[in-house]
């Protein structure tokens, strides 16, 4: 595949509303966006890092010349055929998974779009539609997360899932189950409590909960095989996992019965299909992760949760339920059944709009290779 020109984007979106999680409330995103000129397709690929260092060390101003510096002159360097081929070609730059993950992505788009395929065919999946949960913040006050819950019930998402930290918990959990006993209801705590506090976690297993996500320290998968032997509920691992070998020691250890699988956190689509095989072949459930993304991530998203392991409902929802307005058409939508039907165009079968793109840049530059 001869790639003549990766362009970097930063754009800047507002979300419709605030998103809180233990680690901090973001009102407007801050997305890199990169795009690569193959043979005469466009690729397009997101970064997922975020505005600060708080989810993972990676964030937006450490992927841009990471992306520049290194990775895309090791991209014109070599010599690809297809989006499998970079893993190995960035692997000498150690972490910046989201950086890699965002120019990996685009390969993989482009080589969609270059062999007239679906990108989720591509991929390997197998599934025609795909189920949805919705992941809720910590908001102002208890009443604002029920709204938000009553909204999210009624427009047919099939998990919700709620933000937890000390003090934004039990009593919050006791309300929303005394009200809804019986949907599927998860919580993520993204590492807002330590092992001290097991006693405390015990309690969440009162609420019949598909899992409690990312417990414990991100950089610590021993020490959530120790909380999982004392408590009942599921534990389903996030920051922790940063490829296969994460994923089949944390099995192995025993430290989660789930795993959430985001793109961007594994460094791109090769090893999320790697995570995904791993799991699969040891008969843990993956699920889908999300970072707020825009249309574009987004509808990766949705091509990889085709695969036959995403057996629970994702983080993949509505394109409305963050923008006014989406870079992409159609926009991602979802039925009231709580499903995505998947597209069977070429590519991701969503188009990016490059106007929308281009009325949200901030800041913008193209890296020409030798043609
Ligand atoms: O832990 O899953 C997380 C958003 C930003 C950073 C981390 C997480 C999240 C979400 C939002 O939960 C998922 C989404 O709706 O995109
Ligand atoms: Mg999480």
């Amino acid at each position: 595949m001869k790639i003549t020109a990766v362009t970097l984007r930063e754009i800047q979106m507002p979300l419709v509303h605030f998103f809180e999680t233990s680690f901090g409330r973001v009102y407007s995103r801050k997305i890199l966006l990169v795009s690569i000129d193959a043979e005469g397709v466009l690729g397009w690929g997101e970064c997922v890092a975020g505005e600060d260092p708080y989810y993972s060390s990676e964030w937006t101003q450490t992927a841009w010349p990471t992306i520049e510096d290194y990775l895309v002159p090791a991209l014109f360097k070599a010599d690809i055929s297809c989006g499998r081929d970079c893993a190995a070609v960035f692997a000498r730059v150690r972490g910046h998974r989201m950086a890699k993950a965002g120019l990996e992505n685009a390969v993989w788009d482009a080589e969609a779009k270059l062999k007239q395929q679906p990108l989720w065919k591509l991929l390997g999946g197998t599934r025609q539609e795909i189920a949805c949960g919705v992941s809720i913040g910590i908001q102002d006050s208890p009443e604002q997360l029920f709204e938000k819950i009553a909204v999210e019930l009624a427009a047919g998402y099939r998990r919700i899932k709620i933000k937890v930290k000390p003090g934004w918990d039990l009593a919050i959990l006791e309300k929303v189950r005394s009200r809804w006993p019986d949907i599927v209801l998860s919580v993520d705590a993204n590492s807002a409590y330590t092992l001290d506090e097991t006693e405390h976690l015990r309690k969440f297993d009162a609420f019949k909960l598909l899992m409690i996500e990312q417990p414990l320290w991100d950089d610590e998968i021993y020490l959530h095989a120790r909380l999982q032997k004392l408590i009942k509920t599921a534990i389903c691992l996030d920051e922790s996992i940063h490829h296969a070998r994460d994923a089949n020691f944390a099995i192995e250890a025993g430290a989660c019965r789930i795993i959430n699988i985001k793109v961007g956190r594994v460094g791109g689509f090769t090893e999320a299909k790697k995570v995904h095989d791993t799991a699969l072949a040891r008969n843990i459930a993956v699920w889908c992760g999300g970072m707020l993304e825009s249309g574009i991530g987004r509808a990766h998203n949705v091509a990889l949760s085709t695969l036959e392991g995403f057996k629970l409902p994702g983080d993949v929802s509505a394109s409305k339920r963050y923008w006014k307005q989406d870079i992409i058409e159609p926009e991602v939508e979802v039925g009231s059944d709580g499903m995505i039907v998947i597209r069977d165009e070429p590519g991701t079968g969503y188009r990016v709009l490059e106007d929308v793109v281009e009325k949200f840049t901030v800041r913008k530059e193209t890296f020409r290779g030798i043609s």
